[in-house]
This record gives structure tokens, C-alpha cells and sequence, in this order.
């Protein structure tokens, strides 16, 4: 092996660990040196994505979703970034609402989780790495009370998206404030966003202010321009 292929493939060893892709769908992917650096062509990271299965038994990748290999901004109306001015108030239909601010979100029981997002749009980014507290335990510092059966995620500017409580408080819902083991970039949502990689991403609030319990239904943003009341990837649920 040449010392250019053997850094390829250490190159390309090191992409797909990342991206977790297996080894059997990997084996007819193709791959290109350019300038030194290794690219895994979408197309075949898709191809890849949809011959695995997750642990729950769905497949890995939602139906009529492709692959990209870095995740994007997709804009938004971006909150003020800076660490001092944030607030995450959880309240609503809970007995014991409480407001945190950066540090105390910090000093929460951390979850360090691998993800797949899927944007409405058509495009999935798999294995981002996301770093936070996960909004089931701020829930039980809170505790819902019996009539709460939505929960309404709150950001800056008025943004809001609905989502069921079971949804909102599967455990790989996070508020993260930690995207690659960097701090989130402000086009992301610094200082702290919700990650709920389950359902398309428009439910995954930017630039976070607040989780509110509700016993009714609330219509969100992008809900109320159109877009489904749940969401689900596997479900094609896009629009209403
Ligand atoms: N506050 C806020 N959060 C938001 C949005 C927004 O406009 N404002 N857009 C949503 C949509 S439509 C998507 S696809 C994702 C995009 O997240 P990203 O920019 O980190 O990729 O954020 C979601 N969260
Ligand atoms: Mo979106």
C-alpha cells in the first residue's frame, strides 16, 4: 500500500467512525483524494444510511430524506448569544416552575449523546454530536402536573414550537449548549437550543428561552404556516 492510501484509508477510518456507518455498507462506497482531503460522496453516505437499522427498529434513514455531510444553518431570527444574558424558564402547567440561568443549566446532569437531525426540507446530518441537559430532567424539577399534555418550546423573538409531551420528553431530547465539543455556534442557536432528533427539525428551537407545559394544543411558528402538528420523519408527517 502506498502512503497515500494507507492515509486515505485512515482518513476515511476516521469519517466513518464518526458518521458510524457500517462496515458491509460501506464496502462499495466511493471514495475521493482531493487536495489531500478524504470525501465520502452524499450519495453513497444515503445509500449507506438506508441499509442500517436503528436500535428501536426503524430504519436508520426517514423515507424521502438524503444525506448531507455537514449539518447547515438554516436561519432563523437569532437571539442575543451572549452567556450572561440567558434564561431558560420552565413553567406552565408544573408545580414548581424555576428559571435557570446559563451556569445552572451547565451545572445540570449533562447528557453527551450522537444524533441524526432531519430537516423537513429533505436533508439529514447523522452522528452530530450534542452536549446538554435533557429536558425529562428539568421536567422532573418541575413536575408537570397531571393536566399537562404538550409542551411549548419557547425562543427568542416569539418562536415557538409544539410537540406532545411523550415526545418532549424522550430521552434524547436535550437543550444543548455543546455541538462538536464546541460551544453552539450563534447560527445554531448559542447559547442553548433544543435538540428533539425525532421529529423534524423545525421542533428543535434556537436560541431557547423557555419550556412551557400546556394542557391544550398550541400551535406553533412553523405549525401554524403549514407545516404538520407532530412531525414525524418516519411518518412523512410534513405537512398539515
Ligand atoms: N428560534 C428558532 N428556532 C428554530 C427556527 C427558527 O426559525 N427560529 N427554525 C427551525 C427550523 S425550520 C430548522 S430546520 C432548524 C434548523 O436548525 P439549524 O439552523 O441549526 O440547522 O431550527 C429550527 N429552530
Ligand atoms: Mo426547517
Amino acid at each position: 500500500m502506498t502512503d497515500l492510501e494507507s492515509e486515505r484509508r485512515a482518513a476515511l477510518a476516521q469519517l466513518l467512525s464518526r458518521r458510524e456507518l457500517i462496515r458491509t455498507a460501506v464496502a462499495g462506497t466511493a471514495v475521493l483524494a482531493l487536495g489531500g482531503g478524504v470525501w465520502v460522496l452524499a450519495d453513497d453516505l444515503t445509500r449507506a444510511a438506508r441499509a442500517q437499522t436503528r436500535a428501536d427498529g426503524r430504519p436508520r434513514l426517514p423515507p424521502g430524506q438524503r444525506v448531507i455531510r455537514r449539518w447547515k444553518p438554516m436561519g432563523g431570527d437569532a437571539g442575543d448569544p451572549s452567556p450572561g444574558a440567558f434564561r431558560l424558564k420552565v413553567h406552565g402547567e408544573v408545580e414548581s416552575p424555576f428559571t435557570l440561568d446559563l451556569n445552572e443549566l451547565l451545572a445540570m446532569p449533562e447528557a453527551d449523546l450522537s444524533v441524526d437531525v432531519h430537516c423537513v426540507t429533505g436533508w439529514s446530518a447523522l452522528g452530530i454530536a450534542v452536549k446538554g441537559a435533557r429536558v425529562k430532567d428539568l421536567a422532573s424539577r418541575a413536575k408537570p402536573k397531571k393536566s399537562a399534555r404538550y409542551v411549548i418550546f419557547e425562543a427568542a423573538h416569539g418562536f415557538t414550537a409544539n410537540v406532545p409531551i411523550k415526545d418532549a420528553l424522550a430521552p434524547s431530547v436535550l437543550v444543548a449548549h455543546r455541538l462538536d465539543g464546541k460551544p453552539l455556534p450563534r447560527t445554531h442557536g448559542a447559547p442553548a437550543r433544543i435538540v428533539l432528533p425525532d421529529l423534524y427539525f423545525w421542533k428543535s428551537a434556537k436560541w431557547v428561552t423557555g419550556i412551557r407545559f400546556a394542557s391544550k394544543n398550541e400551535r406553533g411558528y412553523w405549525e401554524q404556516r403549514g407545516y404538520h402538528d407532530r412531525g414525524d420523519p418516519w411518518k412523512e408527517e410534513r405537512y398539515a
